[in-house]
């Protein structure tokens, strides 16, 4: 993408109604635009982050057996009066009438949607268990949205659900999606700690929150340090396998946020040194409540032994537009955000420090072809800018690497190369840095 005909309206100052770093520099990095309080366009470098994020979210959960989907944002009101909480959900919900006076709404979450779908379609414990998901705008009417995209009113969820036959056959799908969601995070460059939660409007008895540490996170959360130091990744695992062993290392040790903590419990199970006190971010969340919405809506399945019983659920949510912003509260300097390669939205930045100059303008255009040869993704900054006001845009807006195209090293044959992480630059030939670019698989 040639920069010069890119839609990226970055900003210098730091815009006045943001409060955390993130939403500064989503902002100021040309990434969203306010619609109304909490409801964001993504303009172009946002969206493909956003699209980065959701496609690691299917494909974990896809690789967990889990089944895509998609059901619609508006809903009908009389399924949320069947599971009784069309009046318990107060202002949060956005009510909406339609033309034939019909109560509609926009849907916060869709466990009566997909219980509705389950008692249409599925009657005899042999077609369980199921495990059904779908990443859709959600809009809830918080009475304060805040920090950008990571309390917005409208946001982008992965939601799944899971049917089984009881509780036992439930845990399964709970262990599934716990350990999907250790990978997916990992996968992103985070580290998610799963924290004992409540259930909330959501309801259940069984429930865990995924949490990225942040000093700007709005939980104060309190863990075992082996939580903090565990590297998910290194495990490869196997979903037919029997999962109970990971969840029980993740559920065996202290990890609470400020919602639950017990002062008393965290000194008698965590020896001092292994303590840890941060902020953290609620990227996920995944329950486990039974009959809760089958028993009222009559989602019932035939059990082996002939028996007429609701069905077992779960709900298992992901922030994908919070987690947008929740990469950049974990992961940013002075100067801008630091994508970790996962979700950078593009590999690399291309800079032309002498627009005009014959020799730079085609030292880049043939870099600008061979990588995306080599199924790189480039940004290429063709623009007439200085090079000060060029470096800067490229370090806010945080790709991977940097490729420094200038007329002074072309004379000695070099180009410099930047990694954004650490700062490192180095002069390199162009075939050194392209043969660097390749040893990274972006
Ligand atoms: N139905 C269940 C699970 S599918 C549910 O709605 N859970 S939730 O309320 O915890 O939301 C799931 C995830 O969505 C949260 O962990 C959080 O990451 C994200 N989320 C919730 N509210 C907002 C919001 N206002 N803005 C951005 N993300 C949000």
């Amino acid at each position: 993408m040639r920069l010069s005909r890119y839609l990226l309206p970055t900003m210098k100052e730091t815009p006045a109604e943001a409060q955390i770093v993130s939403h500064r520099y989503m902002l100021r990095a040309g990434m969203i635009r306010q619609a109304s309080a909490g409801v964001y366009s993504w303009l172009p470098l946002g969206y493909r982050v956003l699209k980065k994020i959701e496609q690691i979210v299917r494909e974990e959960q896809d690789r967990a057996g889990c089944q895509e989907m998609l059901m619609p944002t508006i809903q009908p009101a009389d399924l949320w009066r069947e599971s009784g909480r069309y009046d318990d959900y107060g202002k949060e919900m956005l009510r909406i009438r339609d033309r034939h006076d019909r109560d509609m709404l926009y849907g916060p979450t869709n466990e009566e949607l997909i219980t509705d779908i389950f008692r249409s379609s599925v009657r005899s414990y042999r077609d369980l268990p199921k495990l059904l998901y779908h990443i859709q705008w959600k809009f809830r009417d918080e009475v304060r949205p805040r920090f950008g995209v990571m309390r917005g009113r409208e946001f982008l969820m992965k939601d799944s659900y899971s049917f089984d036959v009881d509780f036992e056959a439930s845990k399964v799908a709970y262990r599934k999606m716990f350990v999907s969601y250790l990978r997916t995070f990992a996968r992103m460059g985070l580290r998610a700690i799963p924290m004992e939660a409540e259930t909330g409007p959501i309801g259940g008895n069984l429930s865990h929150e995924f949490i990225i540490l942040a000093d700007t996170g709005e939980s104060e959360v309190f863990c075992h340090r082996d939580y903090v130091e565990y590297d998910v990744l290194a495990d490869d695992v196997d979903y037919n396998a029997d999962l109970s062993g990971i969840v029980d290392f993740w559920t065996s040790k202290y990890a609470r946020t400020d919602e639950l903590h017990d002062q008393a419990a965290f000194e008698a199970e965590v020896p001092e040194d292994r303590r840890v006190t941060r902020r953290g971010i609620e990227v996920g969340h995944i329950f486990y409540f039974s009959t809760k919405y089958s028993d009222p809506m009559g989602a019932r399945v035939t059990t082996a032994d002939g028996q007429d019983m609701p069905v077992h659920m779960g709900s298992y949510g992901i922030g994908v537009s919070r987690l947008v912003g929740a990469i950049i509260e974990a992961s940013h300097d002075e100067a801008g955000i630091i994508w970790p390669e996962p979700v950078a939205p593009f590999d690399i930045g291309l800079i032309n420090l002498k627009v005009g100059d014959p020799d730079c303008d085609k030292a880049c255009e043939d870099l600008y072809n061979q990588l995306q040869a080599a199924h790189k993704t480039v940004l290429y900054d063709d623009r007439d800018e200085r090079p000060g006001a060029k470096f800067a845009d490229m370090d806010l807006i945080g790709l991977p690497w940097q490729l420094i195209i200038g007329p002074r090293g072309l004379q000695r044959h070099v180009v410099e190369l930047k990694r954004r992480d650490t700062g490192e630059r180095e002069e390199l030939s162009i075939g050194s840095a392209l043969a660097r670019l390749w040893a990274y698989a972006t």
